[in-house]
């Protein structure tokens, strides 16, 4: 007798339930885990990536730096950690940083409880349950009280919007998303499209090895030396025999980090002091330029001014005056676009193997099978380096499906620009925060200074609703509009609205021209938080129980 086994129905899984559910495992996914782990949270973390790093684990390419000081750039809220590690450059590459967060994960023993090389596509809040059902891109989904967006500000890249790209039968290769295997150049000509900072940095470092390196550059940018050094083992003790002050100072710092600053204003000085005042700034490298002169952000006539100085040291450094010419940025205030910091980057034009082709002037048309081509010329090329940047700031939010109360997506709350309460809570999203996001200091600020502020405000939150019994905030409508206005309000009179920039969303076809970061710097924004905070969270509401809770209760 054969007998026929009945189908049986798959069942999906049942969701497994945590506390909080935060996305990424980079600076802000790693230490807002530590931090809820350590209240005795049940907690998921979970990153596309097949490691910890966020932005440090895909910016692979070769070059790539950070342009805050190293020993300012990483982690304070752990004495042990910042006295057992080392930093060997003055501003570290990736490399270093990227084994500075996997010894951080390895020391607070996170890894285990991260759910790597998986993606998370949805995000829907379940009204009746108070809860977020969080599902991945493996088909599997979990519900979580909070919801925590830790995705980071520059890392979805921006859909390069050039012609032709798949037919270019070379290597391809994307700073943000670069090979984790050596690229070798030796004997190739190397075309690289974009001159942000990724550019800059990749640049300098192609040219060391490629037998050519063309460099599209459409917008150019300003950029300063950085001056990088190794550190030697005496200056980290230094550093480390008062980190804790040094850590208090840069808490107190608009910019979260000690770069000098100061209210004299560029025509207050005479010619001389200055003309030495740049000269030292720029021999000195890195952000001190930003400092020198009060006024540079917010005075048209004191930014041409050293936008002036900055176009001499180009003509200085570049033997061709045509290729100096082309490098200078025109139309555009100093400090509209994020300045880069580089090694080498205008010297490398005096170099045998490096063409500057200005495709401002001559624009690309297509790309073709074996390089690309532009109204006036074909250029050959072996690989393509795209460093054509990001969707910064709102794009890796908008690339999960976020649903809110009434299933309201967060795509179509945001369909005009961001809109949030102080840059981490969204009205209509109860439950939902997001590290660092548009309406805070984020990257106007040495972003791990902002990281730490906005996890431990969040901590705060969190034991405040435990002590009062309370399951779910949500920022009120009025507060962010309030606060919106306020974020507009700073930047207006600042010459950073001033030019199209990815601050603004303007590198990115058909994206609301909406101002993001918060210009009034990490100082000001800290203490607002906090009064909001003293306020008994001012602007939030709170719902103690649970909707369904609550409906039996009442009947
Ligand atoms: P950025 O600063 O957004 O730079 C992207 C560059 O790519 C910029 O020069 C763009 O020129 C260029 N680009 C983009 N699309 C094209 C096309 N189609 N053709 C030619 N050139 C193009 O990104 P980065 O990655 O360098 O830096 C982002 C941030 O990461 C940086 O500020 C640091 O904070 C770290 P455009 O300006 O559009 O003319």
């Amino acid at each position: 007798m054969t007998t026929v086994a009945a189908a049986s129905p798959t069942v999906a899984p049942e969701p497994e339930q945590f506390d909080a559910v935060i996305v990424g495992a980079g600076f802000a996914g790693l230490y807002l885990f530590h931090t809820l782990r350590g209240k005795g949270m049940r907690v998921r973390v979970i990153d596309a990536a097949d490691g910890v790093g966020g932005t440090w684990y895909w910016n692979r390419y070769p070059g790539a730096r950070c342009d805050v000081l190293s020993v300012d750039y990483s982690f304070s809220f752990s004495e042990e950690i910042q006295q057992a590690w080392v930093w060997t450059e003055k501003y570290a590459a990736q490399p270093e940083i990227l084994r500075y967060l996997e010894f951080v994960a390895d020391r607070l023993d996170l890894r285990r409880d991260i759910r790597f090389s998986t993606r998370v596509e949805a995000a829907i809040y379940d009204d009746a349950t108070a809860s977020w059902l969080v599902r991945t891109d493996d088909g599997l989904t979990c519900t979580a009280r909070f919801c925590i967006m830790a995705t980071g500000c520059l890392s979805i890249p921006k859909e390069p919007d050039i012609p032709g790209l798949a037919a270019f039968t070379g290597p391809v290769y994307f700073t943000s998303r670069w090979p984790q295997q050596h690229t070798d150049f030796a004997g190739q000509t190397v075309g690289l499209i974009g001159t942000g900072s990724s550019g800059i940095q990749a640049g300098p470092e192609i040219a060391k090895t490629a037998e050519r390196l063309l460099v599209f550059q459409r917008t150019p940018s300003f950029t300063i030396p950085a001056r990088n050094i190794p550190l030697a083992d005496d200056f980290m003790n230094e550093i480390k025999a008062d980190y804790a002050a040094r850590r208090q100072a840069a808490r107190r710092h608009p910019a979260g980090h000690l770069r000098p600053i100061t209210r004299r204003t560029t025509f207050s000085y005479d010619d001389k002091e200055r003309r030495e005042a740049f000269e030292g700034a720029w021999q000195r490298g890195g952000q001190d330029l930003f400092g020198v002169f009060g006024d540079l952000i917010v005075d048209e006539a004191a930014n041409a001014e050293i936008a002036r100085m900055i176009y001499d040291k180009i003509d200085e450094a570049v033997a061709d005056p045509a290729t100096a010419a082309a490098l200078k940025p025109r139309g555009a205030p100093l400090g509209g676009r994020r300045i880069c910091l580089d090694t080498d980057y205008y010297a490398m034009f005096n170099r045998s193997n490096v063409t500057l082709v200005d495709v401002l002037a001559d624009p690309i048309t297509t790309v073709v099978a074996d390089g690309v081509q532009t109204h006036g010329a074909h250029y050959r090329l072996d690989a393509l380096v795209l460093a054509t940047g990001f969707d910064a700031m709102t794009g890796a939010l908008l690339n999960i499906d976020i649903r809110g109360r009434n299933g309201t997506p967060l795509r179509e709350k945001w369909s005009h620009g961001p809109v949030s309460y102080l840059g981490i809570a969204i009205a209509g999203f109860p439950n939902l925060f997001t590290i660092t996001g548009p309406g805070s200091p984020s990257v106007l600020s040495n972003v791990v200074a902002s990281i730490e502020q906005h996890v431990e405000w969040l901590a705060d939150l969190f034991d405040h609703m435990d002590a009062h019994g309370l399951r779910v905030a949500e920022a009120d409508a009025d507060a962010e509009q309030a606060w919106v206005r306020h974020v507009y309000d700073l930047a207006a009179p600042t010459l950073m609205i001033k030019a199209n920039s990815w601050y603004l969303g303007a590198n990115v076809p058909g994206k609301p021209r909406v101002f993001m970061p918060y210009v009034g710097g990490l100082d000001v924004y800290r203490d607002k938080a906090d009064a909001i905070a003293h306020d008994g969270y001012r602007g939030f509401h709170f719902d103690a129980e649970t909707p369904n809770v609550r409906a039996t209760h009442a009947a």
